[in-house]
Order: structure tokens, then C-alpha cells, then sequence
């Protein structure tokens, strides 16, 4: 199919044609003209408003457990940084299961999406495989509030309060076997709700996948996220649940998890499988290794367009740099 892309849509030709480079041009065109939160001006419907709160912070239908929100900050995980603000975190999204075209606002694109009931299946080599259904997740664990960097592959980057819980948790409850040596993420896989997916179901290998090692899932960083800003997730952001491994670039952290499968081999990753070069599997933040077609020692800062020094692991070196120490 001679008009697919085969590689990731960040892969950018010098032609600059793919959605992603369309997508982190508008961020940078609108971050230049400190505007990064008003929306594109050629979409109709978001209007130019850059506090216009409501569009951003509507919770996905039937998310469960609102009272649980807004859950308490946990003081322990901050940024020096100025929180991003939420307009702009929430309008400018990456979710290619959503995206159909250039420059889409992706909430506009998630209305045929169902995020509830969302049964997550937990299997492989544990003692207690099990089906859980998102909602009951949300009550199963306290929740809490941490503000996290988001450091994306492409350059761009924010400063975010997730809400949820340790990852560890939730494996705890699992009872993995000592062989399993990594953990397999997947989600949902349904095009007749997904534009992006039905667009391009012949060229990518959905549902999107990724993995992490045992030790980097179990670490106290990575977080099971189930609301952001005080609030249910958007579906945009990845509803009812993903996770967050904040000192990774963004896609590692993959949104709306339905399966969950504990393995003793080193998964493949979704855009490692298109461009194995590029996307490797540990992908940590690291100013000091470019991608190989741009820099990655610096970051722009999506809503105020600051760019700002990428920093190794993305800030979280003293929590992380040992679990990467050569033996
Ligand atoms: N299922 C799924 N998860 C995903 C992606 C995706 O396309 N599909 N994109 C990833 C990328 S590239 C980034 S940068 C982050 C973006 O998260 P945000 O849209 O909540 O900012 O989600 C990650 N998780
Ligand atoms: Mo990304």
C-alpha cells in the first residue's frame, strides 16, 4: 500500500510529510508563538481560548471511582519546573490508534471510544493470573498524586501530575514466578472505535505492545496512571489506565493497557518492530545519545516553548542510574 508509512509516524523524511512531523511542528509553531495551549487555529470547535479548561479535563465516560479524585499530592515527587498547564498537556496528545491525518486533535477523535467496562487481563508466569476490570483497580489501591517530567522521543516535553499507584502494587497482587524476567504490555484492539487503527491496521502491528524488564517495572518510579490533573485520565491521555516510566522516552509509557503478560524473554516493542534502529527496547532519556536524526540534548517545553537541557534519565539518575550499572 504505497501511501502507508512504515515507519513510526516521528520517522521524518526529509519531506517532512508524516502525521508526527506535522504533529511536533505545530507544537513548536505554537509553543514559538507562546500559544502552544490555544489549540490549531485551523480546527474548528477548540476554539482559541488558551484557559478554556472544559474540552481538556472531561473525564472519559463512566471512569470509575471519581471520588477518588483528586487524589493527595505525594511531596516526595516534584519538579522544579512550573507545571504545564493543562490545555496544553491535553491537546497535544500522541495516540496513533486515534490518529487518522495530519495535525488532529485527538479529542475529537476518541468519540466511538469505550473505556468502560475495560477488563485487564494479568497472565503468564505468575501464581495468580486474573482479570480486572479497570474500575476495580481504582478501588483496589490508594491513589495518589506525583508530578512527573515527560520526556517524549521527538524532543518535546512536560511537566505533569499523574495520579495512581506503584506498578509494583499491582504485581505484588499478581505473584509472578521467579522466571518471569520481563513484563508485556498490550492494548486495546478495536478499529471500529479507533480511527489511527483502522487507517493503518495493513502497515502497523497493532495493538500497540511495549514491555519492561522486571526490575524497571518493579522500580517505585513506575506508576500504574489512572487519572491526570486531579482527575479521571481523558481518554486522549490513554484511558482508563496506562503506565508512566517517567525516566524513559514517552512511548514506553503506554496508554490504555488491556493485557498485562509476564515472560521470561525480552519482549519486542511496537516501534522497535518497525524501526528496530531507532526504538529500542530500554530507550532511558539520554541527552548524550542523538537520535539518529536529531539531537536529543535539549527539550521544548510544550506550553511555554522554553527549551531546556535534557538531563540524563530524564532527572531520575539517583533513583535509576544503578539498575543500568554494568556488572
Ligand atoms: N497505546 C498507545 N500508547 C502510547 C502511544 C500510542 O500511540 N499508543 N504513544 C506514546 C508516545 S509516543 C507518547 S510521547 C506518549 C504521549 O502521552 P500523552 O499523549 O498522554 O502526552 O504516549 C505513549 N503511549
Ligand atoms: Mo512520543
Amino acid at each position: 500500500m504505497a501511501n502507508i508509512i512504515l515507519h513510526p509516524d516521528w520517522y521524518i523524511p526529509e519531506s517532512f510529510a508524516t502525521p508526527e512531523s506535522a504533529f511536533l511542528n505545530r507544537r513548536r509553531f505554537l509553543a514559538s508563538m507562546g500559544m502552544a495551549g490555544a489549540g490549531l487555529m485551523s480546527t474548528a470547535g477548540i476554539g482559541c481560548a488558551k484557559d478554556e479548561p472544559a474540552p481538556a479535563t472531561k473525564p472519559a465516560a463512566g471512569t470509575a471511582a471519581s471520588s477518588k479524585y483528586p487524589a493527595k499530592r505525594n511531596p516526595q515527587f516534584n519538579s522544579k519546573l512550573e507545571l504545564t498547564k493543562e490545555e496544553a498537556a491535553a491537546s497535544l496528545n500522541n495516540f496513533y490508534e486515534f490518529f487518522p491525518n495530519r495535525a488532529a486533535d485527538i479529542r475529537k477523535l476518541t468519540g466511538k471510544f469505550v473505556t468502560s467496562p475495560w477488563p485487564i487481563e494479568i497472565k503468564g508466569l505468575v501464581d495468580k493470573p486474573m482479570t480486572v476490570d479497570a474500575a476495580e483497580l481504582v478501588s483496589m489501591f490508594d491513589l495518589e498524586e506525583r508530578v512527573y517530567r515527560f520526556r517524549c522521543v521527538e524532543a518535546w516535553a512536560m511537566i505533569v501530575p499523574w495520579t495512581g499507584f506503584p506498578l509494583s502494587k499491582l504485581i505484588e497482587k499478581a505473584s509472578p514466578k521467579a522466571e518471569a524476567k520481563f513484563v508485556r504490555f498490550e492494548t486495546f484492539n478495536r478499529p471500529d472505535q479507533a480511527p489511527g487503527m483502522a487507517r493503518t491496521l495493513n502497515s502497523y502491528p497493532w495493538p500497540y505492545f511495549e514491555g519492561l524488564r522486571m526490575d524497571e517495572a518493579l522500580h517505585p518510579l513506575t506508576m500504574v496512571v489512572t487519572g491526570i490533573y486531579g482527575k479521571p485520565l481523558p481518554k486522549q491521555h490513554g484511558a482508563p489506565i496506562r503506565i508512566i516510566v517517567p525516566w524513559k522516552y514517552g512511548y514506553k509509557s503506554i496508554k490504555s493497557i488491556v493485557k498485562m503478560e509476564f515472560i521470561d524473554k525480552q519482549p519486542k516493542i511496537f516501534w522497535e518492530a518497525l524501526q528496530p534502529a531507532e526504538y529500542p527496547f530500554e530507550s532511558n532519556v539520554d541527552p548524550s545519545l542523538p537520535h539518529p536524526r536529531w539531537s536529543q540534548a535539549t527539550e521544548r517545553l510544550i506550553d511555554s516553548g522554553d527549551r531546556v537541557k535534557t538531563l540524563p534519565y530524564n532527572g531520575y539518575g539517583d533513583d535509576v542510574a544503578k539498575l543500568y550499572a554494568k556488572k
